[in-house]
């Protein structure tokens, strides 16, 4: 949800410090006398291996490397083998041949490979973008075999060889055949071309549209190489809200320079398309997507873009949301307009990413109703280059919701499941909320749609209805502060979707502990507190925010802190009252048979399920059930002694994870500490906020004491009620 804010100020100090870092390289002309600022080379600072025993055997594996790179990917490739491995194992990983003696790293496309390596495929088929990587036997000697079926699949490989050192795990007995489970995996920037971002909270956008084409920050490699190290294999560069000048001959001008950096990183570039764009930009008196005129501009459009980058992927479109114009416009369905835009892109092999993000303000239906209603009716009347881009839950990135009724309901369309990484709801860049834990629980979840074991995850690589085309977006929260995300462990967020982007089967565990490894190091006291905090973060956040069950309580427009009481918004699903429906006699929004009946567009065993307050899960409890306020919890505590302690609970959790930080300061590199810290401390009094304005409001309804074990309130409910934020971060600006 957002409103038109007035245009944000930004003290000049602060653009000036972020421009001073903004075009800062993590790799062309670093300077090794004068490090990098901590956290701008992310997760691939590739740092010597410390454990001395450890280092002698991984040189041991690799005396040298056979590779004969063709082509910009495979230079890459070549390029972070030899001085990622050069600098874990503090020597050069130098060329050898396979006459030469030792044991070697021996890389090549399967097309290149020495005959006799190619015997240790044996049955087994390498899929496009995937790889091997064996430890094989030469007489005595033991080779590392890294090979694919494509240039992607190379670098891929290449990346998780790296990884592989980098965590400290063993290459003896290696053997690792893998390939990305879904065909996109992709970044979505909401990121406007006067370099604001909405929802951004890490500075401006690093894409500087006013001196592209020309200018080639070397960000925008480090950007492609962050990425490409995860298998994250396709970006939308501008915001949902478009603008259509995109679109025009100068700007395509501008995003063929960023998509001819993205190429050898295996990285396709989307654009956004504004619906009414032949009218903004075209000279037509319409966007009506059955004008004959509407189509051949889009046609011509889709040519001229595809002579200026021959790999374009395609549009991703928001219509008909939150003021975007769209097909309805015209009296057209959504499937009509996608549908248009589809034809002109079909014939250079590009896609349409539709967004399902809709709900209108003359429907009357519970919003968390209106994409399925709009859509799955639609299912089997798209192209078939037409993708839909659904949330992860009905409403819009809280931080916690049921997953979306769409999964698995729409076995003839391609589906791309859509996450937020950037936190604008999970507290922005000061709070840590470890997502990944959040996307596990959406993925892992079962929509029955085919019986037991239908989860999302199956829709996120296709297994569930045989797709070949589908995969996972995620909203980005990068931006040009030095370490790109802001708060340091925003980084494991963008890891952690790229990861699951490339395999959504993936434990949040195992993930907390990649990123701590590879960013810290692997002192196991660091490894072990630090995963045990980032798997702690993200329910911590949700009970001081939107405990069980409890949604959209944010306030108005930006989204910071908490306004439960907001009921003057014009539209009433703007409101969070519209959501909590407080009254005398109890809380939360009836989406039961006797309500909204939200819960008939799931599968029946999830309807059931979630129908039922017996069976509801209670941290759905109030997203699907209007309950009275002396209602028993499983726990014996009423429904209002239980809100408030898991109110407290999630305090309580923030001084916990406050306090291990504390422990690690020995462990840690000074600056990150501080910062950890300083952001720590701001969570926690963001969290008591939380709690002490929520329940100051609830209780004007329940009438009811504070229960034992709750702090109580430091200020008045009309405290709360009175700040305000009029600059917070990521709005959008008036003129987008
Ligand atoms: C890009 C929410 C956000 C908007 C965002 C929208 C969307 O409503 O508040 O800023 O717009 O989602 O996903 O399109």
């Amino acid at each position: 949800m957002w409103q038109t804010p007035s245009l944000p100020a930004r003290p000049a100090i602060i653009l000036l410090v972020i421009l001073l870092f903004a075009d800062c390289p993590m790799r062309a002309g670093a300077d090794p006398g004068n490090p990098l600022p901590w956290g701008y080379e992310l997760w691939l600072k590739f740092a010597p291996v410390s454990d001395s025993v450890l280092a002698s055997q991984y040189r041991a594996s690799l005396e040298g490397i056979v590779m004969e790179p063709v082509g910009a990917t495979q230079e890459i490739a070549y390029r972070e083998l030899t001085e990622g491995i050069g600098n874990m194992l503090s020597r050069p990983l130098l060329p050898r041949t396979t006459t030469s003696g030792g044991n070697l790293l021996v890389a090549a496309t399967l097309d290149r490979l020495p005959t006799r390596f190619r015997e240790f495929l044996g049955e087994r088929k390498i899929p496009a973008e995937g790889f091997l990587i064996r430890e094989v036997a030469d007489g005595p000697r033991k080779h590392i075999l890294l090979t694919a079926a494509d240039d992607a699949g190379l670098l891929y490989g290449a990346y998780r060889l790296l990884r592989l050192v980098q965590t400290h795990r063993p290459l003896s007995g290696l053997d690792q055949l893998d390939a990305p489970k879904a065909r996109l995996r992709m970044l979505n920037h909401w990121d406007n071309l006067d370099r604001s971002i909405e929802r951004g909270y890490a500075g401006f956008s690093i894409f500087n549209w006013h001196t592209l084409p020309d200018f080639r920050d070397p960000r925008y490699e480090d950007y492609a190489r962050a990425n490409a190290s995860l298998g994250i294999n396709a970006t939308a560069v501008t915001n949902v809200n478009a603008n259509a000048l995109v679109l025009t001959e100068a700007y395509i001008d501008k995003a063929r320079a960023l998509a001819d950096i993205f190429r050898p990183y295996g990285i396709r570039l989307y654009l956004t398309a504004r619906f009414s764009a032949p009218m903004e930009i075209g000279g037509l008196d319409t966007a009506d997507p059955l004008d004959p005129r509407v189509s051949a501009w889009w046609r011509d459009k889709a040519g001229e873009i595809y002579r200026a980058i021959p790999d374009f992927g395609g549009f991703l479109v928001k219509a008909n949301s939150e003021g975007q114009p769209g097909p309805q416009n015209y009296g057209r369905s959504h499937r009509e307009g996608a549908n248009m835009l589809a034809d002109a892109l079909g014939p250079f092999g590009g896609n349409v990413i539709w967004r399902a993000f809709v709900y209108s303000e003359e429907d009357p239906e519970d919003r968390a109703k209106q994409a399925y209603s709009e859509f799955a009716p639609e299912d089997g009347k798209f192209r078939d280059n037409v993708l839909l881009q659904v949330k992860n839950g009905p409403i819009d990135f809280q931080p916690r919701e049921p997953i979306h009724p769409l999964f698995g309901a729409m076995p003839e369309t391609p589906l791309l499941v859509e996450f937020q990484i950037t936190k604008e709801y999970l507290g922005f860049a000061t709070h840590l909320a470890f997502l990944p834990k959040l996307f596990e629980e959406v993925l892992q979840t079962d929509t029955y749609r085919e019986g037991p074991g239908s989860t999302v995850a199956r829709v996120v690589d296709g297994s569930l209805h045989g797709k070949a085309l589908s995969g996972m977006a995620g909203v980005a929260n990068i931006g040009t502060d030095i370490n790109w995300t802001g708060h340091p462990f925003g980084q494991a967020d963008w890891y952690g979707f790229g990861r699951l982007a490339w395999d959504p089967y993936l434990s949040s565990g195992q993930l907390a502990e990649e990123w701590v490894r590879a960013t810290f190091g692997n002192d196991p006291v660091l490894v072990a507190s630090l995963k045990d905090m980032m798997l702690r973060s993200r329910e911590a956040v949700v009970n001081y925010m939107n405990p069980l069950g409890l949604h959209h309580l944010f306030d108005t427009g930006h989204h910071y802190g908490p306004g439960p009481w907001v009921d003057d918004l014009s539209r009433p699903e703007w409101n969070p009252v519209y959501y909590h429906q407080a009254d005398a006699s109890g809380i939360g929004f009836d989406r039961s048979a006797t309500g909204s009946n939200a819960v008939a567009q799931y599968a029946p065993e999830l309807a059931t399920r979630y129908g039922s307050l017996e069976t509801c899960p209670e941290e759905f409890l109030l997203w699907f059930h209007h309950v009275p306020w002396d209602y028993r919890l499983r726990s014996g505590h009423t429904l209002w002694e239980g809100l408030g302690l898991k109110y407290q609970e999630g305090v309580d959790t923030v001084v916990g994870m406050l306090a291990d930080w504390q422990e690690l300061e020995s462990r840690l590199p000074q600056e990150v500490y501080r910062d950890v810290s300083m952001r720590l401390q701001i969570q926690l009094r963001e969290a008591r906020w939380w709690k002490y304005a929520c329940m100051q409001y609830f209780r004007t309804f329940s009438g009811m004491d504070f229960p034992q074990g709750m702090e109580p309130p430091e200020h008045p409910l009309e405290y709360y009620k009175a700040l305000r934020f009029p600059f917070a971060p990521g709005i959008r600006p008036r003129w987008n």
